[in-house]
C-alpha cells in the first residue's frame, strides 16, 4: 500500500487519525466529512495515496470503478439513493481541493444547485 506520512487522508486510512467510518473495503474507505455541506456528506477515498483524479491512469481503472460503486453502495446504505445525491471530486486548488488525496464527496439530503459554484 502506497501511503504518505504527512497526508491527512493516508493517516485516516491507516487509523492514525480517527474518523467516523461509514463503510470500507480492501481498497477504499468511506467516512463522514468533518465539515458537512449537506445533511449527508461522506467522503470515499482510496486507501493508497493518489493525489487527485488527475493522477489516475490505465492502471487505476479498477480502483476508480471501486470508488464509484462504493459511493453508490454507501448512498443506498444511507437511504439517499432514491431521493438523489451528488458526487463531486475536486482537482486542484482552483476547483476547491484542500486535501491532496483523492476523495469523492457524496452529498445528499437537500436540493442541489446547478451549476455548482
Ligand atoms: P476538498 O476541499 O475537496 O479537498 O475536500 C476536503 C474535505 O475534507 C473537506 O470537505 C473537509 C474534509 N476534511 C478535512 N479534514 C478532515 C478531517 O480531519 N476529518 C474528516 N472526516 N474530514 C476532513
Amino acid at each position: 500500500m502506497n501511503q504518505v506520512a504527512d497526508c491527512l487522508f493516508c493517516r485516516i486510512a491507516s487509523g492514525q487519525i480517527p474518523a467516523e467510518i461509514v463503510a470500507e473495503g480492501d481498497e477504499w474507505l468511506a467516512f463522514h466529512d468533518v465539515s458537512p455541506q449537506a445533511p449527508v456528506h461522506v467522503l470515499i477515498i482510496p486507501r493508497s495515496h493518489v493525489e487527485s483524479v488527475a493522477a489516475l491512469d490505465g492502471d487505476s481503472v479498477v480502483l476508480a470503478g471501486r470508488l464509484l460503486t462504493a459511493a453508490a453502495d454507501v448512498a443506498r446504505a444511507l437511504g439517499v439513493s432514491d431521493d438523489g445525491y451528488r458526487l463531486v471530486t475536486n482537482r486542484g486548488a482552483r476547483a476547491g481541493q484542500s486535501v491532496f488525496h483523492l476523495h469523492v464527496h457524496l452529498l445528499a439530503g437537500r436540493d442541489m444547485a446547478w451549476p455548482p459554484g
